[in-house]
């Protein structure tokens, strides 16, 4: 049989970053790959984007790359999996794709027991279009949509916690942080092999959006510390 023309996704030289300085995505992104890499399994995963500023995933990684509306990653990524069985399915959403407009296929995935993974980007706001207002903002957030902050809701959205009232009780489910790289890839690799065991998997990651949250680097990891206190990391079905 004939070697497989990448063996890894993350052996390609640096590219310049398209995302904003400070951006939280690259820490993912790096994340996923090294774990993808060390599991040996590039060459039958496919990464699934979503409309934000995730898509930018595409770029980065020596791997099959599929692309879809804002909200529709999950139903895209389990309609691969099911024409193609042996293939490892990563999709890529961020909280407002996955939560507001993708929440219905995402949690009937979660439901059936699509043995897919999903991983959803918490920064509390819509990225790409400029800052409006998410699921996850926080009540008073100011935001581009929100001026006066975000004073309809007494509480965000908690996407893993709500998804284990649907999922099947085999799924795995997590938050983590960007501020713990460890236990990220620790949970990105429990993720994947629960797919790899047929099962549904997701992993929302607490990140950072420097540009809309208009803050320097030491609000940022303030903020994301802040967080943390708020949405607790952790796996909430293992
Ligand atoms: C069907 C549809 N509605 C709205 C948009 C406009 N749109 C593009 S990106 C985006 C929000 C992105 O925010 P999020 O999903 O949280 O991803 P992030 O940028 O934070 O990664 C929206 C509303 C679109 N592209 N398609
Ligand atoms: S807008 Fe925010 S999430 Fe998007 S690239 Fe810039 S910092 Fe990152």
């Amino acid at each position: 049989m004939s070697e497989p023309r990448y063996p890894n996704c993350l052996n390609q030289k640096s590219k310049p970053s398209n995302f904003c300085p400070g951006c939280g995505y690259g820490i993912i992104l790096k994340a996923l790959g090294q774990v993808i890499d060390e599991m040996e399994i590039a060459p039958r995963t496919v990464m699934a984007v979503d409309i934000g500023c995730n898509l930018l995933a595409w770029d980065y990684y020596k791997l099959d790359t599929i692309q879809t509306h804002h909200g529709r990653v999950t139903p895209l990524t389990v309609g691969y999996k099911r024409a193609k069985k042996d293939s490892v399915m990563i999709g890529i959403a961020g909280d407002g794709g996955l939560y507001a407009i993708g929440l219905q296929g995402f949690l009937h995935a979660a439901h059936r027991d699509d043995a897919v993974t999903i991983i959803g980007v918490n920064n509390t706001i819509y990225a790409m279009t400029g800052g409006q207002l998410a699921p996850t903002s926080l009540p008073y957030q100011v935001t581009d949509s929100s001026p006066d902050g975000k004073f309809t809701y007494d509480k965000p959205v908690f996407g893993p916690e709500l998804t284990k009232d649907w999922a099947n009780s085999q799924a795995y489910l997590a938050r983590a942080s960007v501020l713990n790289v460890p236990e990220l890839k620790q949970m990105l690799k429990k993720a994947i092999e629960r797919q790899i065991e047929g099962h549904f998997s997701f992993v929302e990651v607490l990140s950072f959006c420097p540009t809309n949250w208009k803050t320097d680097a030491k609000e940022t990891i303030e903020m994301t510390e802040n967080l943390e206190k708020i949405f607790k990391t952790g796996v909430i079905n293992g």
